[in-house]
């Protein structure tokens, strides 16, 4: 067992690292208080290679291994981890889909451009009264001659209205519970298609998350992605792949509230010496860096069973919900280590504990995530 990283994961990492310091940094708690949705970075991060890193070069993509991907995600996400899932739900919710379950025609039309960062993707599969049971969707997609026509509304839709391409799921046939949903790949300027108010969040305050609503949407038959029918499992297996992507955000917020907890205990005195010398901040920060070291483990030994072609559900499902936890309890003691100053926004903790929160429930609530493992542990 190597718990090394290659070279070029190091060189990848330093390369991100140094990228998310000089050009996200600067900006992460502007875009936070403003609400504002970074699109100056977009043609950054794809310079950098960001936007389709495990795709084929030619496909459009980096061609880089799973692990260098997570290992990106969280140096983008310790910068700022609205970025990191802007970048995230780009690559594992809307490329891969397209990379994995598309024909030749729709990869022609789409990887080239999704994977080298020309044009945003999203993915469509939440609704209001549809968010853990994702069967329970009320969108309808009605056969035509030569397509569908689409009608409902999907909800908390990362990268809208910026994404120029969705990957929305609706109900073909209502009567066969998750065999009756199916996939498809929608263009965001189709008449029919219209994008809501962006959602006013307590974290990740730069990811816009507005609703969507399709009223009779008509989509030729080519947009269907997959069968029909097999819309659940699409959305299923891309989740899997989601949550690691999730699981490296929560790492990288982990990793910034640990560092931002050691240097104020190191610079911070009361009772005549830095506060770090104070056993009650010292098992904080061990406690902390045990927990940001776990979470590592689980996050790279997932991302290693995605680059070696072994099932990752129940690994993806274990570091997601072992990281975002902690991603949370992390950026609280942070928080507690800071004192006052720590609840106000003259210090990143403070944001770094609302954006935790998030990782533990999107892409799949921890209840969820312990489902999967449970079903997995009782097979
Ligand atoms: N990959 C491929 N197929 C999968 C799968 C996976 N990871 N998980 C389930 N499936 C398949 C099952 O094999 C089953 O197939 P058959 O019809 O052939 O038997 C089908 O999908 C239905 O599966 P299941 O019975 O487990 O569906 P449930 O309705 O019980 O759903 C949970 C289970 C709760 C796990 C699922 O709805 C879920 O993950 N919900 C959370 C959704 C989510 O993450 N939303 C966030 C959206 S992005 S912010």
């Amino acid at each position: 067992m190597d718990f090394e990283l290659t070279d070029e994961q190091q060189l990848i990492r330093d390369a991100v690292r140094e990228f998310a310091e000089s050009e996200i940094v600067p900006v992460a708690a502007e875009i936070d208080r403003d609400h504002r949705f970074p699109a100056e970075l977009l043609p950054k991060l794809a310079e950098m290679n960001l936007m389709g890193m495990t795709f084929p070069e030619k496909e459009g993509g980096a061609g880089a291994d799973y692990v260098s991907y997570v290992i990106a995600v969280e140096e983008v996400s310790r910068a700022c981890a609205s970025t990191g899932i802007i970048m995230s739900s780009h690559n594992s919710l809307a490329t891969w889909p397209v990379y994995k379950f598309g024909t030749r025609a729709q990869k022609d039309r789409y990887m080239h451009d999704m994977a080298s960062g020309r044009r945003l993707g999203a993915f469509a599969l939440t609704e209001p009264a549809a968010g853990t049971d994702a069967a329970a969707g009320t969108t309808t997609a009605v056969r035509t001659g030569d397509g569908y026509v689409l009608n409902g509304s999907k909800m908390f839709i990362s990268n809208a209205p910026h994404a120029e391409v969705y990957i929305v799921f609706a109900k073909t046939d209502p009567d066969r519970g998750t065999r009756g949903i199916s996939a498809f790949i929608v263009e965001g300027d189709t008449p029919g298609f219209a994008v809501g108010e962006a959602e006013h969040k307590m974290g990740i305050r730069g990811s816009s998350t507005p609703p969507l609503y399709f009223t009779d949407m008509r989509i030729p038959k080519e947009a269907l992605l997959g069968e029909e029918g097999e819309g659940f499992k699409i959305a299923m297996a891309t989740l899997d792949g989601g949550r690691i992507g999730v699981s490296a955000q929560a790492l990288g917020i982990a990793q910034a509230a640990l560092e931002a907890g050691v240097d104020y205990a190191k610079e911070r005195v009361q009772f005549g010496k830095p506060i770090a010398n104070l056993q009650a901040i010292q098992w904080m920060i061990a406690d902390s860096a045990l927990q940001v070291d776990a979470a590592r483990l689980l996050v790279y030994r997932a991302a290693a069973c995605v680059a070696a072609g072994r099932p990752y559900s129940t690994e993806g499902a274990m570091a997601k919900l072992f990281a975002s936890e902690t991603a949370t309890r992390v950026a609280d003691r942070a928080i507690q280590i800071h004192g006052g100053y720590g609840y106000t926004e003259a210090y990143p903790v403070e944001r770094h504990y609302r954006d935790a929160k998030i990782t533990e429930l999107y892409e799949g609530t921890s209840e969820v995530q312990r489902m999967v493992i449970a079903r997995s542990a009782l097979r």
